[in-house]
């Protein structure tokens, strides 16, 4: 409790729902933190060492190409901007599991396991099977969080986090090939109110920056791989930014 309180006086804590007390807190603020800073430090063209490898009207797609054993682990990150949606509805709709089917492609499934809090939970996810490789499954922590926003100069932001981890009910099997993961969307709504204050959809666009690592478990052929990644990333940012504008449209706007 001391340790705690300490603490609060340097730094903000977090306006989050898990526990100071919960085993994995530690683990999610340090990993939400990263990205924050990962995000912060990146330069808005990514031209320095990251290779674009698909562009399309605002949407940009990186990746840096790295092996580890063999093994495609290339890091992966783009870019978007969307009008119409803000950073929490982008937010809540990817990090939302009972919508997740709704505009997953490439999942079999997807089940929460366990609820840490109201904001944090852990699912088990299978992937779609590709012909001729084994079928894989993925468990991780689903994190969404509200950031900053206390002064004007302090960007408004909404991150979620899919991180992998272990869970006794799930442990590795035969099975499957556990791929596992770090991502993490982050948003942030710019509003550009109109000369009669009353701010419609069409005065708000949101920021999107996506990464995703991604080890893919066991073997798989580069090339068709990273063939794979270029294609379906970018397909899976305009379809889900298209899905939360559908899902949003008739709705009042959720700042
Ligand atoms: O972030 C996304 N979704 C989230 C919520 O569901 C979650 C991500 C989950 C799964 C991400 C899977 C990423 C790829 C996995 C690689 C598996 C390798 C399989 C190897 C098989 C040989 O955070 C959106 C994720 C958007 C993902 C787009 C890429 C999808 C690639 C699909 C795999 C294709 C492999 C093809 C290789 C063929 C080799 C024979």
């Amino acid at each position: 409790r001391r340790a705690m309180s300490i603490r609060a006086k340097s730094t903000p804590v977090p306006k989050i729902a898990l526990s100071p007390t919960h085993p994995k807190y530690e683990e999610i603020n340090k990993v939400v933190s990263s990205h924050l800073l990962r995000l912060d430090e990146r330069t808005e063209t990514g031209a320095d060492t990251w290779q674009c490898i698909a562009e399309d009207g605002e949407l940009k797609v990186y990746k840096r190409e790295i092996e580890e054993n063999g093994m495609v682990v290339d890091p992966l990150k783009a870019v978007h901007t969307v009008t119409g949606i803000t950073g929490h509805e982008v937010c809540h709709y990817f990090w939302d599991v009972s919508v997740r089917m709704d505009w997953e492609v490439t999942l079999d499934s997807s089940d929460a396991i366990e609820w840490l809090s109201e904001d944090t939970f852990v699912s088990h996810n299978v992937l779609k099977r590709v012909w001729p490789a084994s079928t894989r499954d993925a468990v991780f922590w689903s994190h969404i969080r509200h950031v900053g926003g206390e002064s004007d100069e302090d960007p408004n932001r909404w991150i979620v986090v899919n991180y992998s981890c272990d869970h006794p009910k799930i442990p590795v099997s035969n099975k499957f090939v556990r791929i596992t993961m770090n991502v993490a969307m982050i948003c942030q709504t710019i509003i550009e109110p109109p000369a009669d204050g009353n701010i419609t959809r069409d005065n708000i666009r949101c920021k999107i920056s996506y990464t995703a690592d991604v080890n893919p478990g066991g073997w798989a052929p580069a090339s068709v791989l990273r063939a794979v990644y270029k294609r379906e990333y970018p397909r899976f940012l305009k379809r889900f930014t298209q899905y939360v504008m559908d899902a949003t449209a008739d709705k009042d706007i959720l700042f």
